[in-house]
């Protein structure tokens, strides 16, 4: 079964994994390279597990990323907050702020009540002045080359861009028996200069059977927070090019580099693998749109989901 999968991942990662120090100071354990394939004949990969957030946050951020909209005001509108802090980041470093200091805003605003307080204060601040001020939201709601940047308007060398997304498309209908479908969000000449340097890093999709496939690489994997996000979030993306394209969706194939588990995310994950998996959600697609980029977040929704309760646990930045 899908879910089954998943469990398999944390449970291998938590038997064979190494412990190894990361970036964010937090520590993992670890492994290199794993294979997860998620028929999605079987019902849409939504971990039941444990809720998750598809509406607010899986289906807004992919159409985002689909639109080529890097700015945080479109997330914003559709109560997304998962990229706030990186655009927020930009603002109190910037000379336009003037409230009090916000330096080492996340790791402060978990252990110090009365800072959280002033930190939670500017970033209502920050959010209603990205949502109403044009000017300011142009500036400080925009994020740079993040992944919707990279699909749609690859900059070449000539001072011209490539949409990757849409020529994928134009070939997946054209040439279907391509082994050349591919979209990189890893452009080596910008990732010294990006906050966040994509996770996901590159995707190919297949077609065989009157089915339409795809494939992720991701270079680095949270397993228990990151990953069940970035399932759903490939999973929707392959069921809405497979509509368009007039294919069923095949399967999400999810190819995974550095797999980690936060040492802060154990008592979480024996809560997660102590719970039974339900049944998966089913995806509706409605609405008369006929290419992706007209899609909205109206027409996507879930049947059948019945997760058990949200498990809480920090985020390492
Ligand atoms: N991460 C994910 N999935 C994502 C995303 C981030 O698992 O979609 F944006 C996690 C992986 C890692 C951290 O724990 O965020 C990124 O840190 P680094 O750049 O050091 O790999």
């Amino acid at each position: 079964r899908n879910e089954d999968q998943y469990l398999q991942l944390l449970k291998h990662v938590l038997e064979h994994g190494t412990r190894k120090d990361d970036r964010t100071g937090t520590g993992t354990i670890s492994t290199f390279g794993y294979q997860m394939r998620f028929d999605l004949q079987e019902g849409f990969p939504l971990l039941t597990t444990k809720r998750i957030a598809f509406k607010t946050n899986i289906v807004s951020e992919l159409l985002w990323f689909m639109k080529g909209d890097t700015n945080i005001r479109y997330l914003l509108q559709h109560n997304n907050n998962i990229w706030n802090e990186w655009a927020f980041k930009r603002w109190v470093e910037s000379e336009a702020y003037d409230g009090p200091d916000m330096t080492n805003f996340g790791l402060r605003s978990q252990t110090d009540e009365s800072f959280a307080l002033q930190y939670n204060e500017q970033m209502e601040r920050f959010k209603q002045l990205v949502l109403t001020d044009d000017a300011f939201a142009a500036q400080y709601g925009e994020l740079g080359d993040v992944y919707g940047k990279q699909w749609r308007a690859w900059r070449t060398t000539q001072g011209t861009t490539i949409d990757q997304l849409q020529d994928v498309i134009e070939t997946i209908k054209r040439n279907p028996d391509s082994r050349r479908l591919i979209v990189s969000a890893w452009n080596p000449e910008d990732v010294p200069t990006m906050a966040l340097p994509p996770c996901h890093t590159l995707f190919q999709f297949y077609v065989a059977d009157g089915k339409l496939s795809c494939q992720l690489y991701q270079r680095s994997a949270d397993i228990f927070l990151g990953i069940p996000f970035n399932i759903a979030s490939y999973a929707l993306l392959t069921h809405l090019i497979a509509h368009e394209c007039g294919l069923e969706a095949g399967e999400f194939v999810h190819t995974l580099g550095d797999a980690h588990i936060y040492v802060n995310h154990m008592e979480q994950i024996q809560e997660q693998l102590s719970r039974e998996p339900r049944e998966l959600p089913r995806l509706k697609l409605s609405g008369d749109w006929t290419s992706v980029f007209d899609a909205d977040v109206a027409n996507i929704s879930l049947e059948g989901y019945d997760p058990h309760p949200t498990i809480k646990a920090p985020v390492a930045v």
